[in-house]
């Protein structure tokens, strides 16, 4: 008989590891922790603290289905209140005392003989270990800064900030600034720098499609009619939900029918910029859906300020005082934003997860690419189940969908592998292969793997890894129950506990 500190060791204190902690909880699953390096909930939305940053996705379909919020001040929902929206969420379910922030996981490896994984953590600078029968990573794709492997970069003077890591203390006012990347973290931060800097110079290495960000903010009457009138909140969910799955369509099967979408974009360029040598300097050269779809009413006309200048000519080198451009220009400044984005598909943190034949996610990945079933369970790695793993990203949705999905998943496996005394279960190897050839096969037409560009959606290997194809209701159907036919087994000769066993999905909403 293996022992173990706890049953269930959440990572991460997000979207998804707080939705984890509560769906446990409410399954009657007590024993557990959160780990999470920081000081509350709120993952990304927490780190994310640069002005203007701000959410994409509209605020009725970005908040979990068993909480939604009647209160959103905005058509989209800004930083702060979706930071203390998901502190708000983690009051109401009571498992704030199941977290311990402040406690930096550093190692997590599973010990065969034991049957159990152990998880170093630092904490107030010390070190400590917990061991625990299952691990769910709900460390996010979003949560490493990409620092631009760009030279002389560690040289330079100023002050040089990640969006992902904003010095709120900082007086940015007045000061000559450098932005480096022109992704959605920058489409955000440069317009609100624009306001208050001296002058800015907006490296862009690649244009992407901008369309315009329908956002206001919602009346009065319109919040109580939230509040007050049923299932109001959940047909405008539905219905944002349901337009978002035809953007789903178009992007996986019809790249074509994008279309519209293109012509949304040149019009917000057009009436965003008023000379047309900075019109075209601007304009996409791939097919749009092929990154992100961006959404801006103020990029453009910020562009276009007497303050700012677009660079469009490539970095060369960053020097102690500046940045210096492949035609040789040199342009000085005493702050450098860097805003380029994530180790989504290199996170670091793969390198701290070691599996039963002590190679890491890392190892196991360098060969054939980012690999999992169902974005959850991956081959080599027992009772360990990640949380928006590989190919689960959206570029057109609410990830918080795709979490929930995720959550009845975790549910059931919890319930049947307690039913059945399981205490060790592995995703078998060609399981997860033909898994993942079908997605291949299913990307084949879509506009990332045909739109001419580059992106963080595909991995070293060149493949996509990092989206979910198709419709995200297929996901849903996919993660509704625990396949434990595509599973490994062992049952413990002493069967655990009788847990509760259902063939209900422990949520089953938009
Ligand atoms: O990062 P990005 P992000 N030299 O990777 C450029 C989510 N998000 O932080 O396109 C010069 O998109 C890079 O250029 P290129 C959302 O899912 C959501 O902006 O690779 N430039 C690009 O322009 C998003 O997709 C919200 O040619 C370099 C930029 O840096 C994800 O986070 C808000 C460079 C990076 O763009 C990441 O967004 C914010 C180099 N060496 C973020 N390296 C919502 O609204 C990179 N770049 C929900």
């Amino acid at each position: 008989m293996t022992t173990h500190d706890v049953e269930i060791a959440i990572i991460g204190a997000g979207f998804s590891g707080l939705g984890a902690a509560i769906k446990l909880s409410q399954d009657g699953i007590d024993d557990f922790v959160l780990f999470d390096r920081g000081a509350d909930f709120g993952g990304t939305w927490r780190d994310n603290v640069y002005p203007g940053a701000a959410c994409d996705v509209p605020s009725h379909l970005y908040s979990y289905s068993f909480a939604l919020n009647p209160d959103w001040s905005r058509s989209y929902s800004h930083q702060p209140e979706i930071h203390r929206y998901i502190n708000d969420v983690a009051d109401q379910y009571g498992v704030r005392d199941k977290a311990r922030f402040g406690s930096d996981v550093t190692h997590a490896e599973w010990d065969e003989a034991a049957g159990h994984w152990r998880i170093d953590y630092v904490r107030d600078g010390q070190k400590q270990s917990i061991t625990a029968r299952t691990v769910v990573g709900g460390i996010g794709p979003l949560c490493e800064p990409n620092l631009p492997d760009i030279d002389g970069i560690d040289s330079f003077q100023g002050k040089i900030v990640h969006t992902s890591r904003w010095d709120t203390d900082f007086d940015y006012s007045g000061k000559n600034v450098a932005v480096i990347g022109t992704g959605a973290s920058a489409i955000q931060v440069v317009p609100q720098l624009g306001k208050v800097v001296n002058h800015m110079d907006v490296y862009q290495r690649t244009a992407p499609w901008i369309i315009p960000r329908n956002e206001r903010p919602y009346l009065g009457a319109e919040k109580w009619a939230f509040k007050h009138v049923p299932g109001l909140q959940s047909a405008i969910r539905g219905t944002i939900y349901s337009g978002s799955e035809f953007v789903a369509a178009g992007m996986t099967y019809a790249p074509k029918a994008l279309k519209p979408v293109e012509f949304l974009s040149r019009g917000n360029i057009f009436r965003g910029i008023r000379d047309p040598e900075l019109r075209k300097a601007v304009t996409p050269k791939f097919a749009v859906g092929c990154k992100r779809i961006l959404k801006s009413n103020d990029w453009y006309p910020t562009l276009d300020q007497d303050n700012v200048e677009l660079v469009t000519d490539g970095i060369d080198r960053i020097t102690p005082t500046g940045v210096v451009t492949k035609d040789g220009t040199a342009r000085d400044v005493d702050v450098l934003v860097v805003a380029t984005g994530f180790h989504v598909t290199d996170s670091p943190v793969f390198d701290t997860i070691v599996g039963a034949n002590g190679q890491s996610l890392a190892q196991v990945w360098a060969q054939d690419g980012m690999q999992a079933y169902k974005g959850s369970f991956v081959h080599g790695f027992p009772n360990l189940m990640l949380l928006i793993g590989p190919s689960t990203g959206l570029g057109h949705s609410s990830m918080v969908y795709m979490i929930e999905s995720q959550l009845n998943y975790l549910i059931d496996y919890v319930r049947k592998t307690h039913a059945r005394g399981i205490v060790r279960t592995d995703v078998k190897h060609d399981v997860q292969d033909a898994y993942n050839s079908g997605l291949q096969r299913t990307l084949r037409n879509s506009v990332w793997v045909t739109g001419g560009c580059a992106s963080w959606y595909k991995d070293h290997t060149g493949k996509i890894t990092a989206l979910w194809p198709g419709f995200t209701f297929s996901f849903r159907n996919a993660t509704r129950s625990f396949d434990l036919d595509a599973y490994e087994t062992v049952t413990a000769e002493q069967p655990a506990a009788p847990a509760k066993e259902s063939s209900e999905p422990a949520i089953a909403t938009v």
